[in-house]
């Protein structure tokens, strides 16, 4: 044994060199949060840590693929003005045409995406005050490969705190961000997903070995501990399944104060934590409003008599006054308005002129192509979308020039605003005043 070497004779005390101010300030923490017995908590350990991390799991692939779908379904490949985010590359890869039934597709979508956001909030907070002694691991940096895996982990928390906030900033505050909202929420969301999966590969099997034996409570120092247990726990105020409650209430809490925004209608009322002060009013435009008319800086005149419908395709041009486009054979379609701030209108009734009707105008069948929609709003990312080809061919598409029975209010896009099944907000263009069908020149 190492500790007799002495004893039998073996000049060893001067063979070893004493160790330098550096080499000691290494192997001891100095006072303070490096030290494990600065840690008091007796809740922290590997199985607290792996139930909040496997909720995380779930809840971020959850929240990763519907903002993947979020993005697809802005048809950012069909035209510039429908991508915020031109230097994408191979990020794209996955793009597919948005379907437009259920006509319910994105309400539901973008609804899932912002409330389980809002929801992990309180699980990210505990996932991090439960890993926290780490963050201050001695000595910061041990290897090549301890500093590379310290770095990823920069990524992830960082990555989590950067999607979280501008995701919620968003859906709070209503575009402090105009445009590059999106690439920032895009970018980040790659960046962090990359980083979430090396943590996942590297510490799923632990966290599972962790909640299959919740009775085993590993000794502080010990590899099973993870550096998480502390060597010097404080009495326990609240056990560690009341601790996951308590987070638990704490989710249930945030949803029933956001969820009712997603459901629309009388729930919204339910929905403390959504944007509030903007008062749609009641009777049949009486429902939520994303930008009102003189916020985006619409003239009365703009939208008065002297307003005109410009239908173009190819080698054609109609020019429609309001009575000329309520002479047309008007339709009805139950749709919603689902916003990428997550809230959404229960189904109006939308009634006004089918798109496949205005691109029969200028001479085009059931063949109809794409279409650029063009507001009388000057500047602004929503004054004009491009729709697909499979948006402008469904019959529940509408150049809309009325909503529940009522002519539209100019917050909704009076003089005529387009609706489609199926789509985010953003592509329901509210004041249109031009619709150039085909592909752009
Ligand atoms: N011209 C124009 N159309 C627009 C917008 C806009 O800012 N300008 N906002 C869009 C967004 S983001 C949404 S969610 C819907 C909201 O429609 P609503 O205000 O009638 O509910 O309109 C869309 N149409
Ligand atoms: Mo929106």
């Amino acid at each position: 044994m190492e500790a007799n070497d002495g004893e039998q004779g073996r000049p060893a005390p001067t063979a070893r060199p004493r160790p330098g101010p550096a080499a000691r300030l290494l192997a001891a923490p100095p006072p303070g949060p490096a030290r494990p017995q600065f840690w008091r908590s007796p809740l922290r350990g590997p199985w607290l840590t792996a139930v909040f991390g496997l909720v995380l799991l779930v809840g971020v692939t959850l929240l990763f693929l519907t903002g993947l779908l979020s993005y697809a379904a802005y048809n950012p490949d069909l035209a510039p003005v429908n991508d915020q985010t031109p230097g994408k590359g191979w990020l794209g890869f996955y793009l597919f045409s948005w379907p437009t039934s259920p006509h319910w597709l994105y309400r539901l979508t973008q609804g899932v995406h912002v409330v389980v956001g809002v929801v992990l909030v309180p699980v990210l907070l505990a996932k991090l005050w439960s890993v926290i002694p780490k963050l201050f691991e001695w000595p910061p940096v041990r290897s090549v490969s301890h500093g590379i895996e310290r770095l990823s982990l920069l990524l992830l928390v960082g990555g989590a705190g950067f999607e979280f906030v501008t995701g919620i900033l968003n859906v709070q505050l209503h575009y402090i961000f105009p445009g590059s909202f999106y690439t920032l929420h895009f970018y980040g969301a790659w960046v962090f997903i990359g980083a979430f999966v090396v943590h996942v590969a590297f510490r799923l099997p632990r966290a599972v070995r962790a909640v299959r034996a919740p009775g085993a409570r590993p000794a502080a120092g010990t590899p099973e501990a993870a550096g998480l247990v502390s060597p010097r726990p404080a009495a326990a105020t609240v056990s560690r399944r009341g601790a996951v409650a308590m987070v638990g209430l704490g989710s249930l809490a945030l949803f029933v104060v956001t969820a009712g925004q997603s459901v629309g209608g009388w729930w919204r009322h339910t929905a403390l934590l959504a944007p509030h002060g903007r008062d749609p009013g009641s009777g049949p435009n009486g429902f939520q409003i994303n930008k009102t008319a003189a916020s985006v800086g619409i003239r009365p005149s703009d939208i008065g008599p002297a307003w005109r419908l410009t239908v173009r395709g190819p080698g054609r041009q109609v020019v429609l006054t309001r009575e000329e486009l309520l002479a047309m054979e008007q339709n009805e379609a139950a749709l919603p308005i689902a916003c990428v701030e997550g809230w959404s209108t229960p189904d109006q009734l939308w009634s006004g002129v089918r798109l496949t009707a205005l691109a029969a105008l200028v001479g085009l069948g059931t063949d109809a192509p794409q279409v650029l929609v063009e507001s009388v709003q000057r500047g602004g990312s929503f004054s004009s979308v491009a729709l697909r080809d499979n948006q402008v061919r469904d019959h529940r598409s509408l150049l809309a020039v009325r909503v529940n029975g009522a002519v539209l209010s100019p917050d909704h896009g009076y003089p005529a605003r387009v609706i489609v099944p199926g789509a985010p907000g953003v592509n329901n263009t509210k004041w249109v005043t031009r619709l150039t069908f085909g592909e752009p020149v």
